[in-house]
């Protein structure tokens, strides 16, 4: 059947109590469907598009059910591309349930997740990276995430990959020419033409892929580990940084076992915090596991708080983990800060580890207490300073993937490419060339929707909400 030969509708507005609930009906019967259970001064099909009536819902009894207003929409101008009615009704769960199902009753079916937005797809109001977009801004829960879904919302991802895409029919239409005249041993006479355009694409598809990086953060936020000895109060930091007694703080080393996951929002950023396992060498299987996530994790981080108790002597064993997790080749991490805790108390002198920190100028010093939460701003702001420099640095202009879905289909588009240099290269026919050239233009066309099949469509959508 012809998924779009019926008329859908479902609870636009969350569930729950509030001050108006909207029902949204799609398809080509709309008008007429919601007409008959709507009395007012007009009949819906005979109006025109985008205007507003008032009038009465009623049930298959006539028994009037709510006052209402009628949104609509006639196709191709809405949002879905067809004639589109949304009736804004009380917001009471019961009210807008009945007056939902007085409009299945008179025909309609009810919406599947997503199935409004992916109708807009089907019926070319959008692409498939700008569907995606609108599931990223209705779960968008920080600033970049917002401005990465509007970006993508208004077509940046479908410009460049359509820019791509034209580049590289141009690269196919310079083989499909030569392989008109192919004979045995035919060699090409463009070659440098077509090498030099097929490098040219692939620095771009780079360029793009290499947003991802940023696109990552900006979706799911900067991933912070905290890390550090037993007992330097790196969980009475993460409660400090949250503002709540989320892990367990005692005086016993070694309290912490697992690692705690957390969010926090710094000046718009999204943080994960992680809180991890004290590091220490040691013959308890639970707790070598826990060190050993420890290390993975700080490893992964997008930047490593490592705390060190300032009122006792440092040990060796401390600074050569230390080393090993704020060094990154032979200099520091950028993206690592040296928290010295415990401000509260007196320091215990060590040349130890001023020499340390002194040999290593470009490292990031915090001093603070967790337990008086004095110094907590420094922190916070050596944190952002950090992400706003270097990570999340892409211009306001840039277009930042944020999708792993697009992701993945650039690097592998970037991969079939390399095999046509490749081919080129070693001499290979054109046909060869040609064929890995078409998998790279799937490949892209897989991120806008001009290639798709059922399952990419079915997991994007089903993402959504219901009504959307
Ligand atoms: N005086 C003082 N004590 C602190 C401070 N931060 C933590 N402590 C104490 O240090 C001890 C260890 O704190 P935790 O937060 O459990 O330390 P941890 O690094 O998570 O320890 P493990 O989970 O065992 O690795 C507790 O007794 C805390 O109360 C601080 O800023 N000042
Ligand atoms: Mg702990």
């Amino acid at each position: 059947m012809n998924p779009l030969s019926d008329t859908i509708a479902a609870l636009a507005t969350p569930p729950g109590e509030g001050g108006i609930a909207v029902i949204r009906v799609s398809g080509p019967d709309a008008l007429n469907l919601v007409d008959r259970s709507f009395r007012g001064k007009v009949t819906l099909p005979s109006v025109v598009s985008h205007t507003a009536h008032v009038g009465e819902i009623v049930d298959g009894k006539h028994l009037v059910l709510d006052q209402v207003v009628c949104l609509v929409f006639r196709g191709p101008h809405s949002y879905t591309g067809e004639d589109t009615v949304e009736v804004s009704c009380h917001g009471g769960t019961f009210v807008s349930q009945r007056v939902l199902q007085a409009i299945l009753d008179s025909g309609a079916r009810h919406a599947r997740p997503g199935e409004f937005t992916q109708r807009a797809f089907l019926n070319g109001r959008m692409d498939l990276s700008q569907a995606e977009a609108v599931a990223d801004l209705i779960h968008a829960h920080s600033d970049m995430a917002h401005r990465a879904s509007i970006q993508q919302l208004r077509g940046s991802v479908l410009q460049s990959v359509d820019a791509l895409r034209r580049q590289l029919m141009d690269t196919a239409g310079l083989i499909e020419l030569e392989l008109d005249f192919v004979d045995d041993g035919y060699e090409f006479k463009d070659k440098d033409v077509l090498r030099s355009q097929l490098t040219q694409t692939i620095a771009r598809i780079d360029e793009l892929a290499s947003t991802y990086r940023y696109g990552r953060i900006w979706r799911e936020g900067v991933h912070i580990v905290i890390a550090g000895s037993p007992n330097v109060g790196k969980s009475s930091l993460l409660n400090a940084l949250l503002n709540a007694d989320r892990a367990i703080v005692t005086d016993i080393p070694g309290t912490t076992r697992d690692f705690i996951d957390e969010s926090i929002n710094l000046d718009g950023i999204t943080c994960r915090l992680t809180d991890t396992a004290g590091l220490r060498l040691t013959e308890d299987p639970v707790e070598r596991e826990g060190v050993d996530r420890a290390v993975r994790l700080s490893d992964e981080a997008d930047i490593v708080l490592f705390v060190l108790d300032q009122s006792r002597a440092i040990a060796d064993e401390e600074l050569t983990w230390l080393r090993k997790l704020i060094k990154e080749g032979g200099s520091v991490r950028r993206k690592s800060i040296v928290v010295l805790n415990k401000t509260d108390i007196p320091s215990a002198p060590s040349a130890k580890v001023d020499a340390l920190l002194n040999s290593l100028p470009h490292l990031n010093i915090v001093r603070l207490s967790a337990r008086t939460g004095e110094g907590l701003r420094g922190l916070k702001k050596a944190v952002v300073t950090i992400v706003r420099a270097g990570m999340v640095g892409p211009a306001q202009e840039t277009v930042v993937v944020t999708n792993s879905r697009h992701f993945h289909a650039l690097t592998q588009a970037k991969s079939r490419l390399e095999l046509c240099l490749d081919s080129l290269d070693q001499g290979r026919s054109g046909e060869f060339i040609a064929v890995d050239l078409r998998a790279a233009l799937e490949n892209l066309g897989e991120i806008v929707g001009a290639v798709t099949t059922d399952d990419i469509l079915n997991n994007i959508f089903a993402r959504f909400c219901i009504g959307k």
